[in-house]
């Protein structure tokens, strides 16, 4: 069956069963459920059908009562009032998000319209923290806009709700939030916006954050920014509907790497567990993750793993990309950005790096490390930031100048010597 039927079938059951709700649901309160998804089974005998429903909890299983009697041929799974009812078995919140939520409310309360910044060369941590926060606010009547410097890389257009990314400006006068950013420069083309911004709140997980927003919640134990997000969800006692649900989990599963780096968190493991059984779909999230890949990304690693550096004992390993590599093989500069977890792979690494020339003059290097070595630290000689496992940084030099500069740092930081 072609994956177009599939689709056409969903929307005009979704189309359909709207009707039946409008039409025969005369109860008010139904006006306040609408049917988010329609996902059919391959063969068109099954189909998932997601509500969601604003309103108190008795209002919300009315209508999902109702909801389940109308849709005959289907069946009504994860209605949006069982959230309530789960949100009792789910984890407390981390107790410096509980301290810090009231405050944090007390912003989002005294708004309507407010801005969700992501960082520059988006990830899926800031996409993902910035669009739940949107998904589980505009039930509440706020208007979030969420924006990226772009271009916002085409590996995250799989997430929920990307298509709003940049849709809307951001709000004047309103209060910005912005997540998983080391400081107002990481926003790219809206790093003025925050510095002129009355209220501006950091959320973040980046160890080399400095604390430069109005309120900062920086905790550097989550294993992601949307680890925080959904502790800050939880204290403020709000719905998490699945769309922000899915994010949540897309942000844990990408800054843990498929749970394999040390980030990897008893924490981390159970908040993708509450977020599944709030409705995120591991399965197809980790394919949008994992399995999408094009085919020029993989063309593009080949030739980066062509021309690997292994020095030191295979301590240091290096690659890079050139604008050349990029025109052969069709792929983007921000494919490559996947490319360094292959260079993490080697037995007995302990510095991986990967420099991408930009252009001429700009080169960008992302460094994994392991045992010792504090990736954060070295990008930070370099005026870089990251994690003590994961970093970056960007230099204003050639390629070849910038690999000298690095590499030279990394050999010293080894205690390996430089090669003849
Ligand atoms: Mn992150």
């Amino acid at each position: 069956m072609g994956t177009h039927r599939v689709e056409r079938v969903a929307a005009q059951l979704q189309k359909e069963i709207s009707e039946i709700m409008r039409r025969d649901l005369k109860d008010p309160r139904v006006s306040m459920c609408s049917i988010t998804q329609v996902k059919l089974s391959p063969d068109l005998r099954n189909a998932t059908i997601r509500v969601s429903v604003v309103g108190e909890p008795d209002s919300s299983s009315w209508t999902c009562r109702s909801r389940t009697a109308c849709a005959s041929a289907s069946s009504c799974e994860r209605c949006f009032p069982a959230t309530n009812q789960r949100m009792a078995e789910l984890s407390p919140p981390r107790p410096e998000v509980a301290e810090a939520a009231p405050r944090i409310w007390s912003i989002v309360a005294s708004a309507t319209a407010l801005g969700a910044i992501c960082h520059k060369d988006a990830d899926g941590d800031t996409l993902g923290s910035a669009l739940a926060f949107r998904f589980a606010l505009q039930p509440l009547g706020k208007r979030v806009s969420v924006v990226a410097s772009p271009p916002v890389p085409q590996a995250w257009w799989f997430l929920p709700g990307i298509e709003t990314v940049n849709a809307t400006s951001l709000p004047s006068g309103g209060p910005l939030f912005i997540f998983d950013s080391t400081g107002p420069e990481r926003a790219g083309i809206h790093a003025d916006t925050i510095r002129r911004a009355p209220v501006v709140v950091n959320i973040d997980h980046h160890i080399s954050n400095p604390g430069f927003g109005s309120v900062d919640l920086v905790i550097t134990e989550a294993a992601s920014t949307g680890e925080i997000v959904f502790d800050l969800l939880k204290a403020w006692k709000v719905q998490i509907p699945p769309e922000a649900a899915a994010n949540l989990y897309a942000t844990i599963l990408s800054d843990t790497g498929g749970f394999r780096h040390d980030n990897t968190s008893e924490r981390a493991l159970r908040a993708a567990a509450e977020l599944v059984s709030l409705g995120a779909d591991p399965a197809l999230i980790a394919r949008g993750l994992f399995k999408s890949r094009p085919a020029s990304t993989l063309r593009m690693q080949g030739r980066i793993l062509q021309s690997l550096h292994f020095e030191c004992g295979d301590r240091l390993v290096w690659g890079a990309i050139t604008q050349a590599d990029l025109r052969d093989t069709g792929a983007l500069t921000e494919q490559a950005d996947g490319a360094i977890d292959q260079l993490n792979t080697v037995r007995g690494e302990e510095i991986a790096i990967l420099f991408k020339q930009v252009s001429p003059v700009l080169t960008k290097v992302s460094i994994r490390t392991r045992e010792q070595v504090d990736a954060a630290a070295l990008a930070a000689e370099f005026g870089g930031g990251g994690h003590r496992r994961a970093s970056g940084l960007e230099l204003e030099v050639p390629l070849s100048e910038a690999e000298g500069r690095v590499l030279q740092a990394a050999r010293r930081v080894l205690g390996c010597p430089e090669p003849a």
